[in-house]
């Protein structure tokens, strides 16, 4: 029989890629580990609660509070990493401000507790989103400094995709790694060790609904996919879409559209996290112009194009 790793094993092996560590990361991670099986539990009985299918705020029958599921992953989120304590405040896509836990922690986390959360409804892979950075600033509380950093700071990067099975992909920048949730046990265990992405791929991921409020040069990359006779795949939750990429070769792209000159994802906790990703694994990530790791953040919910994934693809959509 093969050897079997679980996550929490290889996170205290690799604890050692960081000389002098605390082990503080690796308490994170564990964490971040604990409320992603939890939140896959309640994904996998969505279907069967009305309280994770009701709109929040609303009560049922029992008076008791419902909550979407995105709500019920915040909090669970930032309710885990504030009793874990080595994280100082977190800024989520579920909060217009950050939330500070005022314990002097060194990490401070930027995340999408529940992205693709229009999918959620109808039985369609969904996931989370975590990027880690060491805390900048002095003061007794983290400021808007700490969350303003370039992509290329963060510390730890990772996603989770409830999908047919529940999966944690992550990086401290030492390669990319894959845990399966084997659910009769409650672990994850390394299933994809030494994640590289191919440097071309045949998939293109796009909301092509979008084609005609896109640029003539995206316009022209998409009608060359089709050209090449190129297969569109495109679920609607970014890590999803991104994963599938990630593991197959493909190109995923939100580009600018004419009603969002921006383009729709987040940089700091939907871009950045996955370009670090993206990169470990030999891939690239831009926003047409530059790479996505070398922006400097201005605003905490700043928004980005995003063209990510197999090397040779996204340089391509670059040159349309
Ligand atoms: P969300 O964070 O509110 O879920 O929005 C992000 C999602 C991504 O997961 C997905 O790739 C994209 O929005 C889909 O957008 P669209 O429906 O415009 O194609
Ligand atoms: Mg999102």
């Amino acid at each position: 029989m093969a050897d079997i790793k679980t996550l929490s094993e290889f996170i205290v092996e690799r604890q050692s890629d960081f000389p002098g560590s605390t082990g503080d990361l690796s308490a994170l991670l564990t964490a971040i580990r604990l409320a992603g099986k939890i939140v896959s539990r309640e994904a996998n009985k969505a279907g069967l609660l009305a309280d994770i299918l009701g709109a929040a705020g609303s009560e049922n029958v029992q008076g008791e509070a419902q909550q979407k599921l995105d709500v019920y992953a915040n909090n669970l989120f930032i309710r885990m990493m504030r009793t874990q304590g080595t994280v100082c405040a977190v800024a989520s896509e579920e909060n217009d401000d950050i939330v500070h836990f005022d314990n002097g922690g060194k990490y401070v986390v930027a995340m999408d507790p529940l992205d693709g959360s229009s999918n959620i409804d109808v039985n369609v892979s969904i996931g989370t989103i975590f990027s880690i950075y060491r805390r900048i600033s002095t003061g007794p509380k983290a400021t808007m400094e700490d969350f303003m950093q370039p992509g290329s700071a963060q510390v730890a990067a990772g996603y989770i995709v409830y999908g047919s099975s529940t999966m944690l992909v992550y990086t401290t920048g030492h390669g990319v790694n894959g845990f399966t949730l084997d659910p009769s046990i409650g672990t994850f265990c390394l299933s994809h060790p030494n994640i590289t992405t191919p440097q071309e791929g045949s998939i293109y991921s796009v909301n092509e609904g979008n084609y005609y409020e896109f640029s003539d040069g995206v316009r022209n990359y998409i009608d060359d996919c089709k050209r090449q006779k190129m297969s569109a795949r495109y679920i609607g939750s970014l890590v999803a879409d991104f994963h599938r990429n990630l593991l197959k070769g493909g190109i995923y792209f939100y580009p600018a559209t004419a009603k969002a000159p921006k383009g729709k994802l987040r940089l700091l906790y939907e871009a950045n996290t996955l370009a670090l990703i993206v990169e470990q694994a030999g891939g690239m990530a831009t926003d047409g112009t530059t790479r996505i790791l070398d922006l400097k953040p201005t605003e905490l919910h700043q928004r980005c194009p995003l063209f990510i994934g197999s090397k040779g693809m996204v340089q391509k959509a670059m040159r349309s």
